[in-house]
């Protein structure tokens, strides 16, 4: 069942989550046709795997209780940005960069914000570049301009991600001291390990990025 304040208004928000799909599926092909004609054309393929994701209602309310947005449609459209996010593990800390780059070049792509983990990562040692991309939807009768957060990283940060998701989780609300440390360092190693399969990369192919 839906959340309550959305149970009377429940029609409208199946439409409203119909449209954020849609963008994922744009920027999924986006993606899917980089992977594919790089491969093709016998270049470096920078994406490992890709995973789409849409917020299921019960999360958007959470969310939206959270940052004190009001449940209404317009709000949830304005404040919620990553109600349709996609993950995008790349092999190398520059691939991460340069796929950011071949989407946000596209002229249909507008990038609304970066947050850059990857340079700057959290305290507890996640990296991974954020984006809020928006993308042209053309529906029947009308186009809609459409968030998308997308999510890139390697696999190394990926691999630390999830399992940090995981004790965060189980730990709900607080992760012990020393399990926290240890994360910490891990994430260093996985930067660490990160920073050798680049060197090797560039060893083997040259500089060229791609
Ligand atoms: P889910 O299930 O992935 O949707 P906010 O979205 O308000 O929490 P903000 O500033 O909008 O915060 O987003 P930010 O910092 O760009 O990060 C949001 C998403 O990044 C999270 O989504 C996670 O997927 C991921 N993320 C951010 N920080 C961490 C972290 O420390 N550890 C891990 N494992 N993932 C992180 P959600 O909504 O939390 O979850």
């Amino acid at each position: 069942p839906l959340p309550e304040p959305f149970r009377d208004i429940s029609e409208e928000l199946s439409h409203f989550l119909l449209v954020y799909k849609f963008g994922l599926a744009e920027i999924g092909t986006k993606i899917s046709i980089l992977a594919e004609e790089l491969t093709h054309r016998g270049r470096h393929n920078p994406i490992e795997h890709v995973s789409p994701r849409l917020k299921t209602t019960s999360s958007i309310t959470t969310k939206a209780q959270r940052i004190g947005c009001p449940l209404t449609l317009d709000d949830l459209r304005k404040r919620i940005r990553d109600i349709a996010g996609i993950r995008i593990v790349c092999s190398f800390v520059s691939d991460v960069y340069t796929v950011a780059d071949m989407l946000t070049r596209q002229p249909d792509v507008t990038l609304l914000q970066t947050k850059d983990y990857v340079a700057k990562p959290k305290p507890n040692g996640y990296r991974s570049l954020h984006l809020i991309v928006e993308v042209p939807v053309f529906l029947s009768e009308r186009v809609v301009h459409v968030p998308v957060e997308v999510q890139l990283r390697t696999a190394a940060m990926d691999f630390w991600a999830s399992l940090e998701h995981k004790i965060h989780y189980k730990y709900d609300p607080a992760v012990p001291g020393a399990l926290r440390e240890e994360l910490a360092a891990a994430a260093e190693d996985a930067a660490r390990l990160d920073r050798r399969m680049e060197r090797l990369h560039r060893e083997i192919h040259g500089p060229r990025r791609v």
